[in-house]
Protein backbone atom coordinates (compact mmCIF):
# COMPACT_ATOMS: atom_id res chain seq x y z
CA UNK A 1 0.00 0.00 0.00
CA UNK A 2 1.24 3.11 -0.62
CA UNK A 3 2.41 5.48 2.35
CA UNK A 4 2.40 1.62 4.19
CA UNK A 5 5.33 1.19 6.27
CA UNK A 6 6.17 -2.46 7.90
CA UNK A 7 6.66 -2.69 11.68
CA UNK A 8 10.29 -4.43 14.15
CA UNK A 9 12.23 -3.21 10.68
CA UNK A 10 14.68 -1.71 13.41
CA UNK A 11 18.41 -2.60 13.55
CA UNK A 12 20.00 -3.87 16.86
CA UNK A 13 20.33 -1.73 20.01
CA UNK A 14 23.23 -0.26 21.39
CA UNK A 15 24.96 0.79 17.98
CA UNK A 16 27.19 3.62 18.14
CA UNK A 17 26.85 6.10 15.10
CA UNK A 18 29.70 6.56 13.29
CA UNK A 19 31.01 10.26 13.11
CA UNK A 20 32.69 11.02 16.79
CA UNK A 21 30.63 12.30 19.42
CA UNK A 22 26.79 11.99 20.33
CA UNK A 23 25.29 15.29 20.41
CA UNK A 24 23.58 14.22 23.49
CA UNK A 25 23.97 11.58 26.07
CA UNK A 26 20.84 10.64 29.09
CA UNK A 27 22.12 8.61 31.79
CA UNK A 28 20.29 8.11 35.44
CA UNK A 29 17.03 6.97 33.80
CA UNK A 30 14.71 4.20 33.21
CA UNK A 31 13.15 3.47 29.82
CA UNK A 32 9.69 2.89 28.69
CA UNK A 33 11.14 1.69 25.03
CA UNK A 34 7.75 0.43 24.09
CA UNK A 35 9.81 -2.17 22.42
CA UNK A 36 6.87 -5.63 21.43
CA UNK A 37 8.20 -8.70 22.79
CA UNK A 38 10.60 -8.68 25.83
CA UNK A 39 10.28 -7.01 29.08
CA UNK A 40 7.22 -5.05 30.22
CA UNK A 41 6.86 -2.10 28.27
CA UNK A 42 10.70 -2.75 27.13
CA UNK A 43 11.90 -1.45 30.25
CA UNK A 44 15.20 -0.64 30.89
CA UNK A 45 16.30 0.15 34.41
CA UNK A 46 19.26 2.50 34.30
CA UNK A 47 19.26 3.10 30.66
CA UNK A 48 20.88 5.13 28.42
CA UNK A 49 20.11 7.11 25.33
CA UNK A 50 22.16 8.38 22.93
CA UNK A 51 21.24 11.28 20.07
CA UNK A 52 23.08 12.24 16.81
CA UNK A 53 21.45 14.08 14.45
CA UNK A 54 18.02 14.29 15.69
CA UNK A 55 17.69 10.49 15.63
CA UNK A 56 18.48 7.60 18.76
CA UNK A 57 22.04 6.55 18.39
CA UNK A 58 22.44 4.20 21.27
CA UNK A 59 19.25 3.02 23.17
CA UNK A 60 20.11 0.42 26.32
CA UNK A 61 21.36 -0.32 29.20
CA UNK A 62 24.09 2.09 30.97
CA UNK A 63 26.29 -0.76 31.40
CA UNK A 64 26.68 -1.62 27.51
CA UNK A 65 27.91 1.89 27.12
CA UNK A 66 30.89 1.96 24.74
CA UNK A 67 32.60 3.93 26.78
CA UNK A 68 31.96 6.91 29.87
CA UNK A 69 29.52 8.93 29.35
CA UNK A 70 31.67 12.57 28.83
CA UNK A 71 33.70 10.71 26.14
CA UNK A 72 30.92 9.87 24.09
CA UNK A 73 28.24 13.16 23.89
CA UNK A 74 29.19 16.87 24.17
CA UNK A 75 26.48 17.19 26.39
CA UNK A 76 25.70 14.40 29.10
CA UNK A 77 22.16 15.13 30.82
CA UNK A 78 21.50 13.25 34.42
CA UNK A 79 17.80 12.17 34.73
CA UNK A 80 17.60 11.66 37.91
CA UNK A 81 15.64 8.19 37.95
CA UNK A 82 13.18 9.69 35.72
CA UNK A 83 11.71 8.11 32.78
CA UNK A 84 11.75 8.34 29.25
CA UNK A 85 8.71 7.12 26.57
CA UNK A 86 8.89 7.78 23.29
CA UNK A 87 7.26 10.98 22.11
CA UNK A 88 3.51 10.21 22.45
CA UNK A 89 1.64 9.89 19.37
CA UNK A 90 -2.29 11.35 19.07
CA UNK A 91 -3.41 9.12 15.77
CA UNK A 92 -7.24 10.67 15.51
CA UNK A 93 -7.82 14.21 15.77
CA UNK A 94 -10.16 16.50 14.48
CA UNK A 95 -8.22 19.46 16.06
CA UNK A 96 -9.00 22.07 13.28
CA UNK A 97 -12.41 23.78 13.76
CA UNK A 98 -14.55 26.94 14.11
CA UNK A 99 -17.22 27.35 16.88
CA UNK A 100 -17.97 25.48 20.26
CA UNK A 101 -20.78 23.17 20.98
CA UNK A 102 -20.98 23.11 24.69
CA UNK A 103 -24.76 23.97 24.30
CA UNK A 104 -25.06 20.20 22.88
CA UNK A 105 -23.41 18.88 25.99
CA UNK A 106 -26.04 20.72 27.45
CA UNK A 107 -28.88 19.32 25.13
CA UNK A 108 -27.36 15.62 25.27
CA UNK A 109 -27.50 15.65 29.39
CA UNK A 110 -31.36 16.78 29.40
CA UNK A 111 -31.20 13.67 26.73
CA UNK A 112 -31.38 14.75 23.22
CA UNK A 113 -28.86 12.20 21.51
CA UNK A 114 -25.83 12.76 19.58
CA UNK A 115 -28.19 11.35 16.00
CA UNK A 116 -30.82 13.17 17.22
CA UNK A 117 -28.81 16.26 17.19
CA UNK A 118 -26.99 15.38 14.40
CA UNK A 119 -30.39 14.72 12.26
CA UNK A 120 -32.15 18.39 13.28
CA UNK A 121 -29.06 20.34 11.50
CA UNK A 122 -26.73 20.33 14.60
CA UNK A 123 -23.61 18.04 15.11
CA UNK A 124 -21.03 17.98 12.72
CA UNK A 125 -22.95 20.64 10.70
CA UNK A 126 -22.74 23.68 12.92
CA UNK A 127 -19.09 23.30 13.11
CA UNK A 128 -19.09 23.13 9.32
CA UNK A 129 -20.97 26.59 9.36
CA UNK A 130 -18.74 27.66 11.67
CA UNK A 131 -15.58 26.49 10.25
CA UNK A 132 -16.92 28.35 6.69
CA UNK A 133 -17.00 31.11 8.25
CA UNK A 134 -13.90 31.28 10.17
CA UNK A 135 -10.48 32.69 8.83
CA UNK A 136 -7.10 31.06 8.84
CA UNK A 137 -6.35 32.99 11.36
CA UNK A 138 -9.09 32.50 13.49
CA UNK A 139 -9.01 28.48 12.86
CA UNK A 140 -5.02 28.44 13.51
CA UNK A 141 -5.29 30.39 16.65
CA UNK A 142 -8.28 28.07 18.18
CA UNK A 143 -6.94 24.87 17.19
CA UNK A 144 -3.10 26.07 19.16
CA UNK A 145 -5.14 26.38 22.45
CA UNK A 146 -6.07 22.93 22.08
CA UNK A 147 -2.71 21.65 20.48
CA UNK A 148 -0.80 23.09 23.62
CA UNK A 149 -2.69 21.20 25.81
CA UNK A 150 -1.92 17.87 23.73
CA UNK A 151 1.32 18.35 23.28
CA UNK A 152 1.57 19.75 26.81
CA UNK A 153 1.43 16.09 27.53
CA UNK A 154 4.18 14.52 25.81
CA UNK A 155 2.70 14.21 21.97
CA UNK A 156 5.15 14.97 19.25
CA UNK A 157 3.11 13.49 16.42
CA UNK A 158 -0.72 14.02 15.82
CA UNK A 159 -2.57 13.55 13.13
CA UNK A 160 -5.43 16.27 12.15
CA UNK A 161 -8.31 15.59 9.64
CA UNK A 162 -10.09 17.73 7.59
CA UNK A 163 -13.97 17.16 7.61
CA UNK A 164 -15.73 20.10 9.05
CA UNK A 165 -15.44 22.17 5.60
CA UNK A 166 -17.12 19.37 2.87
CA UNK A 167 -16.34 21.76 0.62
CA UNK A 168 -13.05 22.34 -1.62
CA UNK A 169 -11.88 25.82 -0.63
CA UNK A 170 -12.63 24.83 3.29
CA UNK A 171 -11.13 21.16 3.35
CA UNK A 172 -8.22 22.94 1.64
CA UNK A 173 -7.91 25.82 4.31
CA UNK A 174 -8.42 23.59 7.40
CA UNK A 175 -5.57 21.16 5.45
CA UNK A 176 -3.25 24.46 5.19
CA UNK A 177 -4.01 25.02 9.14
CA UNK A 178 -3.04 21.46 9.71
CA UNK A 179 0.25 21.87 8.22
CA UNK A 180 0.95 25.39 9.63
CA UNK A 181 0.56 24.09 13.23
CA UNK A 182 3.86 22.23 12.93
CA UNK A 183 5.59 25.52 11.75
CA UNK A 184 4.14 27.23 14.74
CA UNK A 185 5.25 23.78 17.44
CA UNK A 186 7.72 20.98 17.92
CA UNK A 187 5.28 18.68 16.49
CA UNK A 188 5.27 16.19 13.61
CA UNK A 189 1.65 16.89 11.72
CA UNK A 190 0.28 14.21 9.84
CA UNK A 191 -2.85 15.51 7.56
CA UNK A 192 -5.84 13.32 6.71
CA UNK A 193 -8.54 13.86 4.17
CA UNK A 194 -11.96 13.63 5.69
CA UNK A 195 -13.87 15.00 2.79
CA UNK A 196 -16.72 12.31 3.43
CA UNK A 197 -17.41 12.92 7.03
CA UNK A 198 -20.97 14.30 6.51
CA UNK A 199 -23.43 15.16 4.13
CA UNK A 200 -23.18 19.16 3.23
CA UNK A 201 -26.71 20.72 3.60
CA UNK A 202 -25.99 21.98 -0.14
CA UNK A 203 -26.19 18.20 -1.70
CA UNK A 204 -29.19 17.16 1.59
CA UNK A 205 -30.63 14.31 -0.67
CA UNK A 206 -27.74 13.53 -2.86
CA UNK A 207 -25.42 11.50 -1.05
CA UNK A 208 -23.78 10.51 -3.99
CA UNK A 209 -23.15 13.49 -5.60
CA UNK A 210 -21.26 14.82 -2.77
CA UNK A 211 -19.29 11.40 -2.95
CA UNK A 212 -19.03 12.27 -6.70
CA UNK A 213 -17.67 16.20 -5.60
CA UNK A 214 -14.99 14.20 -2.82
CA UNK A 215 -13.73 11.71 -5.21
CA UNK A 216 -13.41 14.24 -8.61
CA UNK A 217 -12.28 17.36 -6.42
CA UNK A 218 -11.16 16.86 -2.52
CA UNK A 219 -9.08 14.03 -3.66
CA UNK A 220 -7.28 15.24 -6.49
CA UNK A 221 -6.37 18.92 -4.83
CA UNK A 222 -5.95 17.75 -1.39
CA UNK A 223 -3.20 15.14 -2.70
CA UNK A 224 -2.22 17.57 -5.91
CA UNK A 225 -1.03 20.37 -3.13
CA UNK A 226 0.62 17.56 -0.97
CA UNK A 227 -1.87 18.35 1.90
CA UNK A 228 -2.97 15.49 2.42
CA UNK A 229 -1.21 12.17 3.85
CA UNK A 230 -4.11 9.48 4.16
CA UNK A 231 -8.14 9.89 3.28
CA UNK A 232 -10.60 9.05 5.78
CA UNK A 233 -14.73 8.38 5.63
CA UNK A 234 -17.32 8.26 8.35
CA UNK A 235 -19.16 4.78 7.76
CA UNK A 236 -22.14 5.26 9.31
CA UNK A 237 -25.91 5.34 9.23
CA UNK A 238 -25.62 9.53 9.68
CA UNK A 239 -22.50 9.57 7.62
CA UNK A 240 -22.00 7.17 4.33
CA UNK A 241 -22.58 3.81 3.28
CA UNK A 242 -20.48 0.66 2.69
CA UNK A 243 -20.77 1.71 -1.27
CA UNK A 244 -20.06 5.29 -1.18
CA UNK A 245 -17.11 4.94 1.31
CA UNK A 246 -15.98 2.65 -1.15
CA UNK A 247 -15.98 5.12 -3.55
CA UNK A 248 -13.68 7.55 -1.54
CA UNK A 249 -10.94 4.43 -0.81
CA UNK A 250 -10.77 4.10 -4.67
CA UNK A 251 -10.31 7.71 -5.56
CA UNK A 252 -7.85 7.72 -2.62
CA UNK A 253 -6.03 4.81 -3.78
CA UNK A 254 -6.13 6.39 -7.21
CA UNK A 255 -3.70 9.04 -6.06
CA UNK A 256 -1.48 7.08 -4.26
CA UNK A 257 -3.31 7.77 -0.38
CA UNK A 258 -3.45 5.63 2.20
CA UNK A 259 -6.91 5.15 4.04
CA UNK A 260 -8.32 5.23 7.44
CA UNK A 261 -12.17 4.89 8.16
CA UNK A 262 -14.72 6.12 11.14
CA UNK A 263 -15.91 2.10 11.61
CA UNK A 264 -18.70 0.80 13.59
CA UNK A 265 -19.18 3.67 15.94
CA UNK A 266 -22.83 3.22 16.41
CA UNK A 267 -23.85 0.62 14.12
CA UNK A 268 -22.26 -2.33 12.71
CA UNK A 269 -22.10 -1.43 8.54
CA UNK A 270 -19.34 -3.79 7.88
CA UNK A 271 -16.64 -0.83 7.84
CA UNK A 272 -14.11 -2.80 9.16
CA UNK A 273 -14.14 -5.69 6.60
CA UNK A 274 -14.50 -2.76 4.32
CA UNK A 275 -11.52 -1.21 5.69
CA UNK A 276 -9.30 -4.08 5.39
CA UNK A 277 -10.11 -4.98 2.11
CA UNK A 278 -8.37 -2.05 1.07
CA UNK A 279 -5.50 -2.42 3.29
CA UNK A 280 -6.69 0.66 5.28
CA UNK A 281 -4.05 1.77 8.23
CA UNK A 282 -6.29 1.57 10.63
CA UNK A 283 -10.06 0.98 11.37
CA UNK A 284 -11.35 3.55 14.35
CA UNK A 285 -14.22 3.67 17.10
CA UNK A 286 -15.11 -0.26 16.47
CA UNK A 287 -17.66 -0.64 18.98
CA UNK A 288 -20.06 -2.40 16.82
CA UNK A 289 -16.92 -4.36 15.13
CA UNK A 290 -18.10 -8.32 14.79
CA UNK A 291 -15.78 -10.71 15.16
CA UNK A 292 -15.84 -11.25 11.11
CA UNK A 293 -14.47 -7.43 10.97
CA UNK A 294 -11.91 -8.19 13.53
CA UNK A 295 -10.37 -11.27 11.43
CA UNK A 296 -10.55 -9.23 8.61
CA UNK A 297 -8.30 -6.74 10.29
CA UNK A 298 -5.93 -9.03 11.41
CA UNK A 299 -5.42 -10.12 8.06
CA UNK A 300 -4.57 -6.81 6.51
CA UNK A 301 -2.79 -5.58 9.66
CA UNK A 302 -4.78 -3.06 9.88
CA UNK A 303 -4.86 -0.97 13.61
CA UNK A 304 -7.78 -0.34 15.76
CA UNK A 305 -7.98 2.52 16.80
CA UNK A 306 -9.83 2.80 19.93
CA UNK A 307 -11.37 6.40 21.15
CA UNK A 308 -12.99 6.26 25.17
CA UNK A 309 -13.57 9.92 24.97
CA UNK A 310 -16.11 9.77 22.24
CA UNK A 311 -17.63 6.36 24.16
CA UNK A 312 -17.40 8.47 27.30
CA UNK A 313 -18.72 11.65 26.36
CA UNK A 314 -21.87 10.00 24.56
CA UNK A 315 -22.43 7.55 27.73
CA UNK A 316 -22.21 4.88 25.30
CA UNK A 317 -22.50 1.39 26.51
CA UNK A 318 -20.97 -0.89 23.84
CA UNK A 319 -17.47 -1.47 24.44
CA UNK A 320 -15.02 -2.18 21.58
CA UNK A 321 -14.36 -6.15 21.65
CA UNK A 322 -11.05 -5.91 23.01
CA UNK A 323 -10.90 -9.25 24.27
CA UNK A 324 -11.25 -10.25 20.49
CA UNK A 325 -9.13 -7.83 19.27
CA UNK A 326 -6.20 -9.46 21.54
CA UNK A 327 -7.45 -12.62 20.83
CA UNK A 328 -6.94 -11.77 16.74
CA UNK A 329 -3.54 -10.13 17.30
CA UNK A 330 -5.18 -6.84 16.03
CA UNK A 331 -2.66 -3.87 17.12
CA UNK A 332 -4.46 -1.53 19.26
CA UNK A 333 -4.08 2.36 19.43
CA UNK A 334 -5.57 4.87 21.52
CA UNK A 335 -6.35 8.51 20.83
CA UNK A 336 -8.47 11.65 21.93
CA UNK A 337 -10.43 11.91 19.08
CA UNK A 338 -10.18 15.82 19.61
CA UNK A 339 -13.56 17.12 18.40
CA UNK A 340 -16.31 19.86 19.04
CA UNK A 341 -18.77 17.56 19.26
CA UNK A 342 -18.29 13.77 20.65
CA UNK A 343 -14.85 14.03 21.86
CA UNK A 344 -13.73 17.44 23.47
CA UNK A 345 -10.76 15.92 24.65
CA UNK A 346 -7.08 17.06 24.99
CA UNK A 347 -5.85 14.83 27.48
CA UNK A 348 -3.74 11.38 26.01
CA UNK A 349 -3.18 10.91 29.31
CA UNK A 350 -6.70 10.78 30.47
CA UNK A 351 -7.24 8.42 27.42
CA UNK A 352 -5.11 6.03 28.47
CA UNK A 353 -6.78 5.77 31.74
CA UNK A 354 -10.25 5.18 30.59
CA UNK A 355 -8.70 2.97 27.92
CA UNK A 356 -7.97 0.88 31.01
CA UNK A 357 -11.02 1.58 33.62
CA UNK A 358 -13.81 1.65 30.66
CA UNK A 359 -12.94 -0.64 28.12
CA UNK A 360 -10.37 -3.22 29.99
CA UNK A 361 -7.02 -2.63 28.53
CA UNK A 362 -4.09 -3.60 30.36
CA UNK A 363 -1.60 -0.13 31.46
CA UNK A 364 0.84 -1.82 28.66
CA UNK A 365 -1.84 -1.89 25.99
CA UNK A 366 -2.89 1.41 26.63
CA UNK A 367 0.39 3.27 26.42
CA UNK A 368 1.63 0.85 23.42
CA UNK A 369 -1.54 2.95 22.20
CA UNK A 370 -0.28 6.32 22.21
CA UNK A 371 3.41 5.01 21.44
CA UNK A 372 3.90 2.06 18.60
CA UNK A 373 0.63 1.43 17.51
CA UNK A 374 -0.40 4.85 17.46
CA UNK A 375 2.54 5.37 14.75
CA UNK A 376 1.55 2.23 12.70
CA UNK A 377 -1.90 3.64 12.63
CA UNK A 378 -0.15 6.87 10.65
CA UNK A 379 2.17 4.22 8.68
CA UNK A 380 5.15 5.93 10.55
CA UNK A 381 6.70 2.53 12.18
CA UNK A 382 9.63 2.64 10.87
CA UNK A 383 10.81 6.61 12.34
CA UNK A 384 8.58 6.90 15.69
CA UNK A 385 6.37 4.98 17.96
CA UNK A 386 9.22 2.95 19.95
CA UNK A 387 13.00 3.40 21.55
CA UNK A 388 15.05 1.99 18.73
CA UNK A 389 18.03 3.15 17.45
CA UNK A 390 17.79 5.05 14.07
CA UNK A 391 14.36 6.11 14.54
CA UNK A 392 13.98 10.10 15.18
CA UNK A 393 14.82 11.15 18.76
CA UNK A 394 11.05 12.38 20.07
CA UNK A 395 11.69 11.46 23.41
CA UNK A 396 8.84 12.32 26.00
CA UNK A 397 10.73 12.86 29.97
CA UNK A 398 8.32 11.57 32.77
CA UNK A 399 8.62 12.46 36.92
CA UNK A 400 7.14 8.72 37.73
CA UNK A 401 8.21 6.07 38.82
CA UNK A 402 7.27 3.18 36.87
CA UNK A 403 4.99 3.27 33.27
CA UNK A 404 2.35 2.51 34.88
CA UNK A 405 1.57 5.77 37.15
CA UNK A 406 0.73 7.21 33.36
CA UNK A 407 -2.13 5.72 33.61
CA UNK A 408 -3.31 5.85 36.62
CA UNK A 409 -3.23 9.01 38.41
CA UNK A 410 -6.18 10.98 36.78
CA UNK A 411 -5.72 14.64 36.08
CA UNK A 412 -2.02 14.14 36.50
CA UNK A 413 0.48 15.65 34.21
CA UNK A 414 3.71 14.35 35.15
CA UNK A 415 5.50 15.25 32.00
CA UNK A 416 8.99 16.70 32.84
CA UNK A 417 10.18 17.70 29.74
CA UNK A 418 10.32 16.59 26.12
CA UNK A 419 13.08 15.95 23.40
CA UNK A 420 11.42 16.86 19.74
CA UNK A 421 13.67 15.78 16.75
CA UNK A 422 16.66 15.38 19.07
CA UNK A 423 15.97 18.92 20.74
CA UNK A 424 14.74 20.04 24.73
CA UNK A 425 11.96 21.73 24.27
CA UNK A 426 10.64 23.73 28.03
CA UNK A 427 7.57 22.75 28.22
CA UNK A 428 7.45 23.91 31.73
CA UNK A 429 7.47 27.53 30.77
CA UNK A 430 5.00 26.64 28.03
CA UNK A 431 2.76 24.51 30.82
CA UNK A 432 2.91 28.07 33.18
CA UNK A 433 1.65 30.10 30.20
CA UNK A 434 -1.63 28.65 29.75
N1 LIG B 1 -17.09 10.43 14.71
C1 LIG B 1 -16.70 11.18 15.72
O1 LIG B 1 -16.60 10.80 16.86
C2 LIG B 1 -16.40 12.52 15.23
N2 LIG B 1 -16.58 12.36 13.85
C3 LIG B 1 -17.02 11.15 13.59
O2 LIG B 1 -17.28 10.76 12.47
C4 LIG B 1 -17.33 13.51 15.81
C5 LIG B 1 -17.44 14.76 15.04
C6 LIG B 1 -18.35 15.78 15.66
O3 LIG B 1 -19.34 15.47 16.36
O4 LIG B 1 -18.08 16.97 15.41
FE1 LIG C 1 -13.17 10.98 14.85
Amino acid sequence: MPGRENGGENAGQGEVMTGGLWDTLWVDVNLATMVDGGAPYGAVRDGAVGISAGRLAFVGPRTSLPGVPKDLARDVRFGQGRWISPGLVDCHTHLVYGGNRAHEFEQRLAGASYEEIARAGGGILSTVTATREATEAQLLASALTRLDRILGEGVTTIEIKSGYGLDLPTELKMLRVARQLAKERPVSVRTTLLGAHALPPEFAGRPDDYIDLVCRDLIPAAAGEGLADAVDAFCETIGFTPEQTARVFDAAAAHELPVKLHAEQLSDQGGAQLAARYGALSADHLEYVSPEGVEAMARSGTVAVLLPGAFYVLKETRKPPIETLRRYGVPMAVSTDCNPGSSPVTSPLLMVNMACVLFGMTVEEALAGVTRNAARALGLSRSRGTLEVDKVADLAVWNIESPADLAYAVGANPLHEVVYAGKLESWKARKLGR
